[in-house]
């Protein structure tokens, strides 16, 4: 008898589990990803909340001194198979950084949301294990981290990201004119990533030398934030996540009998520096300000719609409608990273066109959340059908579900059970 969608998927978490933390798949990405280890986290809540508790706790552990969740966390005896690794990084020179090998980029801010959803889904045995509390403080640090060290100069309500890999987002269209104006790096790239996944479907080699260029600007910097920023910008879905975080972080002080206030203080400054600073009024969408030119990017990308999940966020209804309309779901099954209709749509690249899960899922909860039960319904099946269906794959053609990108992929899996279960 074939398993069940939930079965397959939890098969697939196992496999991918390492003993401490799970990885995103187990030929491209053999390392620990910050974001990924959150939405992971908030699928195995529903399978197994000491584990959840495990895969946060791991990532928590290689925090740095100056409070910096990092993109990846090294597994040592994997270093060849991802680039750059921690022969790139060597993150252990620099005074600030945490105890574990890591990259001195961050990723988007979506941990506090999952800390509290994981805490929810077995209170007792959060609190019982000090979960809640380790938890609350070290993340407190970490948006320190971000308001202080990465504050947008143009609004310091926001925060940038300076690099295209701290978006998450890596070759999404919103990069594109920032980072024209970036050299490329001479150095030799390796690129064990094409052993797992086709040449349409990862950023090329122009990209790859330019991220290298800013990867290489920032460690010779000791990846300390002062100085000039080559690449800053204020990303939509980052400063979004960092809202819904901000206050999830109200929620769980709340919970341990403190004032959750200024966290929730932060995350309305945040949703209205998102109204005054990053709305794109003709486009319809959120988007992306570049801080090197001052202007916003005038590109219809998923990044522009994640600040729906923010309760009574303004344009709402214009967001909505843009959601539904010929850039997203006017043409297409799924919601795709980047406009359908723009000349440079292209649904197996990457985020320039392809659906991808956590997207998806953070819109469907966002849908839910403000009542928009048609179009909710339309992402249901992306999770309870596709995904099974066609393997757990990193992300899909959006128009009609083909697979494209790895198998396999963990926060797939993770996301597929949350919403079945
Ligand atoms: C890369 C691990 C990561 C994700 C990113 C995604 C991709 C790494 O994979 O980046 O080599 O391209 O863009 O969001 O965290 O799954």
């Amino acid at each position: 008898m074939a398993s069940s969608p939930v079965d397959a998927a939890r098969a697939i978490l196992e496999t991918n589990w390492t003993g401490g933390h799970t990885v995103p798949a187990t030929g491209l990405y053999p390392h620990q990803w910050s974001w990924d280890s959150a939405f992971i986290a908030i699928g195995l809540r529903r399978l197994d909340p000491v584990r959840a508790r495990t895969e946060l706790g791991s990532l928590f552990a290689a925090q740095w001194s100056d409070g910096r969740l990092p993109q990846i966390v090294y597994d040592p005896s994997r270093d060849d198979d991802y680039a750059p690794g921690d022969a790139f990084w060597r993150s252990r020179e620099l005074p600030e950084a945490g105890p574990l090998p890591s990259s001195g980029l961050i990723q988007p801010p979506n941990h506090a949301w999952a800390a509290w959803l994981v805490h929810e889904a077995d209170p007792v045995g959060s609190e019982a294990s000090g979960f809640l509390a380790s938890a609350y403080s070290l993340l407190v640090r970490w948006h320190d981290y971000l308001a202080e060290r990465r504050r947008s100069r143009r609004d310091r309500r926001l925060v940038v990201i300076r690099h295209p890999w701290e978006a998450g987002t890596d070759n999404s269209p919103l990069w594109d004119a920032a980072l024209a104006r970036i050299p490329a790096s001479s150095t030799s790239i390796p690129r064990p990533d094409l052993d797992h996944a086709g040449l349409g479907e990862r950023p090329g080699a122009r990209e790859y030398a330019k991220y290298y260029w800013l990867a290489e600007r920032y460690r010779a910097g000791g990846c300390r934030d002062g100085g000039d920023r080559p690449f800053a910008l204020a990303c939509p879905q980052f400063n979004a996540l960092l809202a819904v975080s901000e206050l999830a972080l109200a929620r769980m002080a709340e919970e341990l009998g403190r004032d959750g206030s200024e966290h929730r203080r932060r995350g309305r400054e945040i949703a209205e520096a998102l109204d005054e600073t990053l709305w794109h009024e003709e486009l319809g969408i959120f988007t992306a300000r570049d801080e090197v030119d001052d202007e916003l990017v005038p590109r219809r990308t998923v990044n522009g719609l994640i600040p729906l999940l923010l309760p009574g966020i303004s344009h709402a209804e214009r967001l909505t409608d843009t959601l539904a309309g010929p850039a997203f779901l006017g043409s297409c099954r799924f919601v795709p990273s980047s406009d359908a209709s723009a000349p440079e749509f292209d649904p197996a690249l990457y985020w320039r066109g392809p659906a991808w899960f956590n997207t998806n899922w953070m819109l469907l909860r966002a849908l839910w959340g403000a009542g928009c039960e048609d179009l909710a319904e339309r992402l249901v099946p992306l999770f309870t059908e596709v995904a099974a269906e066609v393997g757990f794959p990193e992300y899909v053609d959006p128009r009609d579900g083909t697979p494209r990108g790895t198998r396999s992929f963990s926060w797939t899996a993770a996301l597929a059970v949350d919403v079945i279960m």
